[in-house]
């Protein structure tokens, strides 16, 4: 049997884990592996930042300076550099979308990928020491490598795909992505300084009673969104709203549950962004037998027009999606 069949033991490490799993990456194991690397290394220099950002904060108060006296970074500013060093010291990216850059960053190097980020997402809640959040997705580039990068390098649907994930920096920090062959989790040790498999082949459940939606929106909802609430509540759902993507996201994928963040007055193609939030965790959804669509439209199947398009989210167990989307 090969071995990628065979379920890896839970504590493998992340790298031994992608070299076990080489043949279901439809390219060389070892591009994956060092993208993966690079993005796992940032990822550890970032928890370190997010875990003393409470005490640097205390210390900032203090004065405009940070104890190394830098002048302090805010923190998604510093987790978009930690990546983007990263992944352009890693040469397997030629592009980078980041929700913390304008246009996309030319990486200057003959890497076969593409990379969209949110670095730091939910950031405003470190200071009220809530989890936050790294969401990545990656792409293979369309046009031959060496030639100057072109936008179906860049404005490339979901369902392109080779691999996405998220970073969560909470309680424990984890990592957590899909190659479009099931979804792993890993949890990060940091006096090992790596990451393990803690949780294999994770299957988000077809229904659940979690609902996480800004009920401080809901006179601007539209009616079906309404509905769709009355319905939970009349259902004794529970309502989980953290006001962070990754840690809601997390949530229902291991208890099943539904997050909306739908049209609102203020963000009328909804708050959430295509290219480096949805995208992803959509991409994960599915891959644990979840759903993930606009309202209407499967999230893999629209067509970017730009990098920083929004888009109405809904997310989650299969079941409660399908029930949301029916109210029209
Ligand atoms: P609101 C954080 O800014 C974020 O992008 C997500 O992590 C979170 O779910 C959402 O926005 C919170 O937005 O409008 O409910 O405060």
């Amino acid at each position: 049997m090969e071995e990628s069949r065979i379920a890896a033991p839970i504590g493998s490490a992340l790298d031994r884990f992608i070299k076990s799993k080489q043949d279901q990456f439809a390219y060389a194991s070892g591009e994956l592996s060092q993208l993966l690397r690079d993005i796992a290394l940032a990822s550890k220099v970032v928890n370190r930042e997010v875990n003393k950002a409470g005490l640097i904060d205390i210390m900032g108060a203090m004065g405009s300076t940070n104890t190394a006296g830098d002048a302090q970074q805010k923190l998604d500013v510093l987790a978009n550099i930690r990546f983007s060093r990263a992944l352009m010291k890693g040469g397997e990216a030629c592009a980078l979308i980041s929700e913390e850059s304008e246009s996309y960053v030319d990486l200057n190097n003959s890497g076969k990928y593409v990379i969209a980020i949110d670095p730091l997402d939910g950031s405003s809640n470190i200071d009220v020491n809530v989890s936050i959040g790294t969401i990545f997705s990656i792409y293979r580039r369309k046009s031959k490598e060496g030639t100057p990068i072109q936008d179906q390098d860049i404005l490339q649907r979901g369902s392109e795909q080779v691999a996405a994930g998220y970073i969560l920096y909470g309680s424990s920090t984890m990592l957590v992505y899909t190659t479009g062959h099931g979804v792993n989790g890993f949890t990060y040790e940091p006096t090992l300084g790596e990451y393990f498999l803690s949780h294999p082949d994770m299957k988000m459940p077809e229904d659940g009673k979690i609902y996480s939606v800004n009920e401080g929106s809901y006179n601007s909802f539209s009616q079906p969104v309404k509905e769709y609430i009355a319905y939970c509540k009349e259902k004794n759902y529970t309502g989980r709203y953290i006001g962070s993507l990754v840690a809601d996201f997390h949530r229902n994928l291991l208890k099943g549950g539904i997050y909306i963040y739908p049209a609102t007055a203020k963000d009328p193609n909804g708050k959430l962004r295509l290219m480096y939030e949805c995208n992803a965790l959509a991409f994960v959804a599915e891959q644990a037998g979840g759903k993930a669509s606009d309202g209407k439209n499967r999230i893999l199947d629209i067509q970017p027009t730009s990098l920083h398009q929004r888009t109405p989210f809904y997310v989650g167990s299969k079941k409660m999606v399908e029930k949301a989307e029916s109210f029209g």
